[in-house]
């Protein structure tokens, strides 16, 4: 059985890697004073942050066209006899719901919508672990189901300079309850049950990061081979600061530098920090 693997932009896998690995992807839209940008095809990272502080109107963001989906399945069809689209949190986005309408859709391939229920680098882990697994050839069903077993494993926590993107976006769980009582703090973010809602309330980013890192220690100690990203929001010096301090500490992880891109970026904001991690399932 040949297993396509296919995501959207939120993960922000670079190119040359999802060439190299044979992963498909879908856009996600980023409109700016109304113009509309696909991520990662038309708009990077940078643009868009220089973009968002020359412009008076604030960014907005869209999931893609189910005919997108319907159209790449189709052509998948042709090579592969089962697809696996893998996709930012349904709690946050309708771009999942917009996978399994079309696997609706579509014949002669059989489609296995999954829900990351995260997004960026740590969807992306799912993302990599699926093609790999799938060019050694392990079928859809077993590949899903080792994704599974690894989202046990799988955590997040990001910080944001400013809790009113997440807010106006409505992306942030119970808003107005909590918005009050954490405005003033720079609270440490994770997700529940699919949506965004706040872990801790934490005064500053240096006691937030270290926060994480002892998270990440107590979730690494069983000694398990790991990966991590660290996920930064136009701040990659201090990202690879972070990285490099954590690879001594932890040598039993595999870290790399990833980024909230155009769409992340537009709930979450500049300056924004987290890391994510998960227990390794292929070499
Ligand atoms: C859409 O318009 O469908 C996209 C909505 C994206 C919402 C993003 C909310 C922030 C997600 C933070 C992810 C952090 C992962 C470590």
């Amino acid at each position: 059985m040949k297993t396509a693997i296919v995501t959207d932009s939120t993960a922000y896998i670079p190119k040359e890697l999802r060439d190299q690995l044979d992963i498909y992807m879908i856009p996600l839209s980023v409109i700016i004073g109304g113009e509309t940008y696909q991520e990662e095809v038309d708009i990077t990272a940078s643009q868009f942050f220089e973009e968002v502080r020359s412009s008076d109107r604030l960014p907005t963001t869209s999931q893609p066209p189910v005919g997108q989906f319907v159209e790449l399945f189709e052509k998948l069809s042709h090579d592969y006899d089962a697809v696996i689209s893998i996709h930012l949190s349904s709690g946050i986005s309708g771009t999942y719901q917009g996978a399994v309408q079309a696997g609706e859709m579509v014949s002669g391939i059989e489609v296995y919508p999954y829900d990351s229920e995260i997004s960026c680098m740590v969807q992306g882990f799912y993302v990599l672990e699926g093609a790999k697994l799938s060019s050694e050839g392990r079928d859809a069903k077993e590949i899903v189901s080792l994704l599974d077993e690894m989202k046990e494993t799988v955590r997040a926590y990001f910080m944001v300079d400013n809790l009113t993107h997440l807010q106006r976006g409505g992306r942030l769980s119970n808003a107005q309850a909590i918005i009050g009582s954490l405005l003033q703090v720079k609270p440490l973010l994770h997700f529940v049950d699919k949506v965004i809602v706040p872990f801790e309330k934490i005064r500053t980013r240096k006691k937030a990061l270290k926060r994480v890192e002892n998270l990440l220690g107590e979730a690494v100690s069983d000694g398990g081979r790991y990966q991590a990203s660290v996920i930064h929001a136009n701040r990659e010096e201090e990202a690879l600061e972070w990285k490099a301090q954590l690879e001594e500490q932890f040598p039993n992880v595999e870290f790399n530098v990833s980024y909230f891109g155009p769409v992340i970026g537009t709930h979450l904001g500049e300056g924004s920090m987290g890391m994510g991690w998960a227990r390794k399932m292929t070499e």
